[in-house]
């Protein structure tokens, strides 16, 4: 399937490390110009330049309006148009629901659900302005499906996501352009080797019917497909990707 993206531009938020880091690489490697994003600077940069294959890097927060647009800004000059969105940065939080506060439950909508709104907002309006269609693929997670404890705000967030992409599908179908979301269930990405997640592999593999640990790589194939020609009659769906540890 080598350079099945060939031609095409695609702009991945948080793709720094773990998940997003996986998908630049995956789309780099099917031939599209990838925008590594996050609001980490020098990660992207790092993350770029040992992705090769002309992948750029351009830092941003998915929460603030005026860095995304200066990303937009600088994708137009680097760049030119945009074919293909992923909407994958988010924070990963473990937080008891003793603890999630005002607070914390702001600052997770805010990046995870509003956050994929403001660059979605601004990546659609200039794929209907080429004229060209596009894809926008969003990550949420198959916590939304099994209710997952210590993360209450973010499973909100990530239903808010699967919503969002349904209505997105319905109002951008007539302009070529397909919105979906997938659902990764446990992967051993960067940020959940760091955190108490960490502790949850042995426990999900019971429940996986495919046995193994979720790797960053098991996603960033499937979002190639759902990035490339062959998902053109898919659209406003929920890709579940989690060795079958919910099965609906
Ligand atoms: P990670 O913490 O390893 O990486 C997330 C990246 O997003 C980091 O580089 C971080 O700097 C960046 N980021 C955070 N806030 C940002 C902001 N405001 N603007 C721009 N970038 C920002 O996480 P991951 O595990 O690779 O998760 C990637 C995606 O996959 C997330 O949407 C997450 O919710 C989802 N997901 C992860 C798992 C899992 O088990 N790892 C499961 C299901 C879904
Ligand atoms: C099954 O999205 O899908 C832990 C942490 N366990 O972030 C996730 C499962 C986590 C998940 C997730």
């Amino acid at each position: 399937m080598a350079d099945r993206l060939a031609g095409k531009t695609a702009l991945v938020t948080g793709a720094a490390q773990g998940i997003g880091r996986a998908i630049a690489e995956r789309l780099a490697g099917d031939g599209a110009t990838v925008i590594v994003s996050d609001i980490n600077a020098a990660g992207s940069q790092a993350a770029a330049s040992e992705i090769g294959r002309g992948a750029l890097a351009i830092a941003a927060d998915i929460s603030d309006p005026s860095s995304v647009a200066a990303l937009f800004k600088e994708i137009e000059t680097r760049a030119g148009g945009l074919d293909i969105l992923v909407n994958n940065a988010a924070i990963v939080p473990f937080v008891p629901w003793d603890e999630v506060d005002l607070d914390h439950w702001r600052r997770i909508i805010d990046v995870n659900l509003t956050g994929t709104f403001i660059v979605t907002r601004a990546a659609t309006d200039r794929m209907r302005a080429a004229g060209k269609g596009g894809r926008v693929i969003s990550i949420s997670s198959n916590t939304f499906f099994a209710g997952t404890p210590n993360m209450a705000a973010y499973v909100a967030a990530k239903g808010g996501i699967i919503g969002f992409m349904r209505a997105l599908a319905t109002e951008l179908g007539q302009h070529g352009i397909t919105a979906n979301a997938v659902t990764p269930g446990l992967i051993e990405s960067d940020g959940v080797k760091a955190s108490p997640h960490n502790e949850s592999f042995g426990f999900v593999e019971t429940l996986q019917a495919v046995k193994g640990r979720g790797q960053p790589e098991h996603i960033a194939d499937v979002v190639s497909f759902l990035a490339s020609d062959d998902s053109r009659w898919i659209t406003g769906q929920t890709l579940n990707v989690d060795a079958g540890m919910i099965r609906h």
